[in-house]
């Protein structure tokens, strides 16, 4: 049966029920499904199979940027190698997080935790191959987690691409920690590694940030520039004081170097619109504001040269997160697509 636009997708269909494959699409999709670090709440694993069914619920047609699927979007089938680490490192991690991360003086979980360490840098190492290999291969690539510390290869293929690239990472956390318990591969320390070990990153501008400890607003003060954070609760309080979404958005893109790589966790959203994500925060972005964030990158000239969406997370029964999710991704596909001058401008 022939493709249709304005039709319901077909079952077997592949994500947003597009037909391309990954020779004809432009845009490829990694999904990582990983999440062994996490310790509050788990099921950002499944992100990238919910985001996959609710896709197909998404019109493909939109009022901005119109036929966004056109230069074909594609997302790959997880690898099994990631799916057996992910569920041996969690194994590993279990007895660690159960003990806080304390695990000096105890040599099975000393040894646990070194496991754990281990299968989440194959981790890293197999994300940056295969991104790098894609972006040899004149793809634009988004990675689809899992959480957040899956996308350190990812940033790491794009930074070694384009040396200068900027980071606009969404969030409620900061992700600035040297570990977490015990975890060097954390979701919440990938901003620290990124810092630490990829110099083609010049600067990391974090948006919605609105929980973290004292090392790391430390880390971010100390930081001389190279990472800026605009609070959710500095934008909130000069939105309320008369300022506009608008204005304090044009503060964060002028923060951002010409090429931008966007981070996004779903938890910098509201978590009325992410109720099932790992580490929900009160406070945070609506769905037009992400949108709007985009859209200014775009609009001020800057390329979006790759991005990543990571901590979505299925409840039982409930496809909202995941429904919210695909609609976020496909207009972050859309923006993207758009910074590079692939979809024709419509108004
Ligand atoms: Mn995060």
């Amino acid at each position: 049966m022939a493709f249709d636009p304005n039709a319901a997708a077909l079952e077997d269909s592949g994500v947003f029920g597009l037909p391309f494959d990954e020779a004809s699409a432009r845009v490829v999709l990694v999904p990582v499904p990983f999440d062994a670090t996490t310790s509050y709440r788990k099921g950002a694993a499944k992100g990238p199979a919910a985001i996959l069914d609710a896709s197909r619920q998404v019109d493909l047609f939109d009022l901005d940027l119109g036929r966004i699927y056109e230069p074909g979007i594609f997302l790959r089938a997880p690898r099994e190698e990631v799916l057996a680490w992910n569920a041996a490192a969690t194994a590993w991690a279990e007895p660690v997080i159960a003990a806080g991360g304390v695990v000096e003086g105890d040599e099975a979980l000393t040894h646990a935790l070194a496991e754990a360490n281990a299968l989440s840098a194959k981790l890293d190492e197999i994300v940056h191959a295969d991104v790098s290999t894609l972006l040899a291969a004149g793809k634009i690539v988004g990675l689809v987690g899992g959480d957040h510390a899956t996308p350190f290869g990812a940033i790491r293929a794009h930074a070694e691409r384009f040396p200068g690239l900027g980071v606009l990472h969404v969030d409620a956390h900061a992700d600035l920690r040297p570990a977490y318990e015990g975890f060097t591969r954390s979701h919440a320390s990938i901003m620290r590694n990124v810092l630490d070990e990829v110099p083609g990153v010049a600067r990391l501008v974090q948006v919605g940030i609105r929980d973290f400890s004292e090392e790391e607003h430390e880390t971010i003060t100390g930081s001389q520039g190279r990472v800026v954070t605009f609070f959710d609760a500095d934008l909130r309080r000069a939105i309320l004081g008369g300022s506009s979404w608008v204005a304090e958005v044009h503060q964060v893109v002028s923060a951002l170097p010409k090429q931008v790589y966007v981070s996004f966790d779903i938890d910098g959203l509201d978590p009325a619109l992410c109720p099932n994500t790992g580490t929900p925060v009160p406070g945070g972005l609506s769905f037009h504001e992400a949108t709007w964030l985009f859209e200014a990158i775009v609009r001020s000239g800057r390329t979006i040269v790759g991005f990543d969406l990571n901590e979505v997370a299925p409840g039982e029964d409930d496809e909202w997160d995941a429904n919210v999710g695909a609609r976020l991704l496909y207009r972050l596909i859309g923006w993207t697509l758009s910074s590079q001058g692939l979809l024709p401008p419509r108004r």
